[in-house]
């Protein structure tokens, strides 16, 4: 008797390309087929078969607060009743839109999409119309979306499905694209010397978690604002992850860099398909209707995301919540620390994002992300599973903890961690 899951991908895989709706949720990395969600709060998912499983996957990013928090489901029902969409300006979008410029160091305009690929697609045309120039650089291993100019050796589900690359996207375009191993400015300063008054922009997720979860050197992000400068290109950062969750402003008010545009994405709308991207004002004033770059979008500053998006930034705001994601998250770290001792495995932890890779490391760069060993990490996937633990299907995601993870919660996970470490 098959279970409701396995009934359910067998149907969907007749009327759904792979049975999914996104590539990395197929569980083709790591074997076997997906279970379907009922339900989902705090930090645990309960699927259609009745299992509860503690959520390390937290939506790909957006549950900063756990699933289904009572503040935002609120803000959403309050704002169902007065409309799902308008087409027309609401004052949402002034509140967001001035919420973020308070929040973020660099941005002084934004403009809401729906998606972090419509964002990092944006930042990518708005850079070549302001500069007038068409060659991207980005780095291998970092994913920025399914956007064709940025599907070159790009990280996430682009990496395990079997090409380095996507069919479909024209040569002369992915040529128009230089890629480079992450934190080697030496390659960046190569790139600048050869192609320097063609670069348009470098793209960069500045903490990349899309080939599991790496750390930018000391001096690699100045050393990409200075060559920017020099050469008269922007820096954009693809804080679709980061941003809002690393801290109020993203990576780049820890990290004190300001990029020309940066790109936000789901964790923004906690949730609801949210994007945005801003940046300097110059530059954004180049966007239509002011300026010569088109963008648009019917559902852009849609009042549910938006309402979900402010709801859970008021309660992170209101319960100091960085400061409590660092608090849980070191805890994590020490948990896991002490439980893989003398193995040959990396852990790497910033804020409330991680990944363990199994290899000994260091872990810099892809190519050295891709020393992991793959059949180890899908038996321990697999393991954790078995045991009531979800972590991210594929040895080249992050994690991501909320503030619904409970003391009680991370020692039940380093638990069946070790067991399945050991089996
Ligand atoms: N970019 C997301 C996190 N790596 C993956 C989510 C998805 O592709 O569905």
């Amino acid at each position: 008797m098959p279970t409701r899951s396995e009934s359910l991908f067998a149907a969907a895989k007749l009327r759904i390309p792979g049975g999914v709706n996104s590539p990395v949720r197929a569980f083709r990395s790591v074997g076997g087929e997906p279970f379907f969600v009922e339900s989902a709060a705090g930090c645990r998912v309960r699927t259609v078969d009745g299992r509860e499983l503690i959520d390390y996957v937290g939506t790909w990013g957006p549950a900063i607060l756990g699933h289904a928090p009572a503040p935002v489901i609120a803000a959403v029902q309050a704002a169902a009743e007065r409309g799902l969409s308008f087409g027309i300006p609401n004052p949402l979008e002034v509140e967001m839109a001035e919420t973020i410029c308070r929040l973020v160091p660099s941005v002084e305009k934004v403009r809401m999409v729906n998606s972090g690929t419509e964002a990092t697609m944006s930042c990518v045309r708005l850079a070549r119309g302001f500069t007038g120039r068409d060659r991207i650089i980005k780095f291998e291993g970092c994913y920025h979306g399914h956007v064709d100019s940025l599907l070159v050796k790009a990280g996430s589900g682009a990496l395990t499905h079997g090409r380095p690359d996507s069919a479909g996207v024209p040569g002369a375009l992915a040529e128009l694209t230089t890629t480079l191993p992450f934190n080697d400015l030496d390659a960046v300063r190569a790139a600048f010397a050869r192609d320097g008054r063609e670069i348009a922009a470098i793209i960069v997720e500045p903490v990349p978690a899309n080939a599991g979860l790496y750390l930018p050197e000391p001096g690699f992000h100045e050393g990409l604002r200075a060559v920017c400068d020099e050469y008269g290109a922007l820096l954009i950062f693809d804080e679709v992850m980061t941003g809002f969750r690393l801290a109020p402003g993203g990576y780049q008010e820890r990290c004190g860099i300001r990029p020309d545009l940066t790109a936000m994405g789901k964790v923004i709308g906690g949730g609801l398909p949210v994007g945005a991207f801003g940046g300097r004002a110059d530059i954004m004033d180049h966007l239509s209707p002011d300026g010569p770059v088109y963008q648009a979008g019917t559902l852009s500053g849609n009042p549910l995301a938006l309402s979900a998006g402010l709801a859970q930034l008021r309660e992170l705001e209101r319960r100091d919540g960085w400061r409590e994601l660092e608090r849980i998250g070191a805890e994590f770290e020490a948990a896991v620390r002490e439980m893989i001792a003398g193995r040959p495995l990396t852990f790497h932890r910033i804020g409330s994002m991680f990944c363990l890779y199994f290899t000994a490391g260091p872990v810099r760069n892809l190519a050295d992300a891709m020393h992991a060993d793959r059949a180890a990490f899908n038996r321990f996937f697999h393991a954790c599973l078995e045991r009531g633990v979800y972590f991210a299907p594929s040895q080249f995601e992050a994690g991501f903890l909320s503030l619904a993870h409970t003391s009680a919660d991370l020692a039940e996970t380093a638990r069946v961690a070790a067991e399945a470490l050991a089996a």
